[in-house]
């Protein structure tokens, strides 16, 4: 018999256009939760899609009592998506994942080993399975962020993570786009977290649109991330 951890968790999906993807992985997301912890929800952060991930994510609150789901009647970016669910969690730790499934929940015990010893624990892809063009620009991009900010982790932009709540209560995250990682490591240092890198495995999308690579977002990124660093440094 597994026994479960005496922890709370919520976890969230950023969904932007995701009707294909969200289904299966609210599904295994509860089964995984429910056979390793007490106590969950689920959020589906529905980020103005307009492809119907909005009904099917009402349609799997309805199934599910420990799922809810969350809209933006416009889209606000990936970032923008992250805050909403933030700040929607209620339990004690949050986990979030991509709405397109690129990593696997069934790896969520990767993490919870390391609850007991940890403020975060932080996924790194071990195989990173995007473009070549996209895995140059993320690796400029991490040593950029290193050199400013003096991090040591791994993947910032893994989106494969469980934290405590408490960190991010009553603190007000400002990126609307992928600088959102970024900020969510700078709170933990400012805090002084202890966190923990796990190894997770990274997959292809299956379904829906490749946009996280876009002129639109990668411009955005430089912006939010000027305005981040001078805040932090003023
Ligand atoms: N691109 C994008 N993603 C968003 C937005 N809002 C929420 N998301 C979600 O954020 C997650 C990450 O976005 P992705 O587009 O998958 O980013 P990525 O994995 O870096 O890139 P690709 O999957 O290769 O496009 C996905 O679950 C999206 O549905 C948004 O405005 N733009
Ligand atoms: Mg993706």
């Amino acid at each position: 018999m597994m026994t479960k951890r005496p922890i709370s968790v919520s976890a969230f999906f950023p969904a932007h256009n995701e009707v294909d993807n969200i289904g299966l992985l609210t599904e295994k997301t509860v089964q995984i939760l429910s056979e390793h912890v007490d106590d969950f929800e689920v959020l589906i952060i529905n980020d103005g899609s307009a492809d119907g991930t909005r009904e099917r994510a009402e349609e799997l609150a309805r199934k599910h009592p420990q799922v809810r789901a969350v809209h933006h009647d416009v889209n606000r970016g990936y970032g923008g998506a992250v805050k909403t669910g933030i700040a929607s969690c209620t339990k004690d730790w949050i986990f979030f994942t991509d709405g397109d499934g690129q990593f696997d929940v069934n790896e969520i015990p990767l993490l919870l080993e390391h609850v007991g010893e940890s403020d975060a624990v932080v996924g790194y892809r071990l195989n990173r399975r995007d473009p070549l063009h996209r895995k140059a620009f993320a690796f400029c991009w991490g040593t950029l962020i290193r050199c400013l900010f003096g991090f040591a982790y791994r993947d910032l932009d893994c989106a494969f993570k469980i934290f405590k709540r408490r960190f991010f209560e009553g603190v007000e995250l400002k990126a609307e786009g992928a600088v959102i990682s970024v900020e969510f490591f700078s709170i933990l240092k400012k805090n002084h977290a202890r966190v923990t890198q796990v190894g997770v495995h990274h997959y292809p999308r299956t379904a829906g649109q490749q946009s996280g690579g876009s002129p639109k977002v990668v411009l955005r990124a430089f912006k939010e991330l000027l305005l981040l660093y001078n805040q932090l440094k003023a």
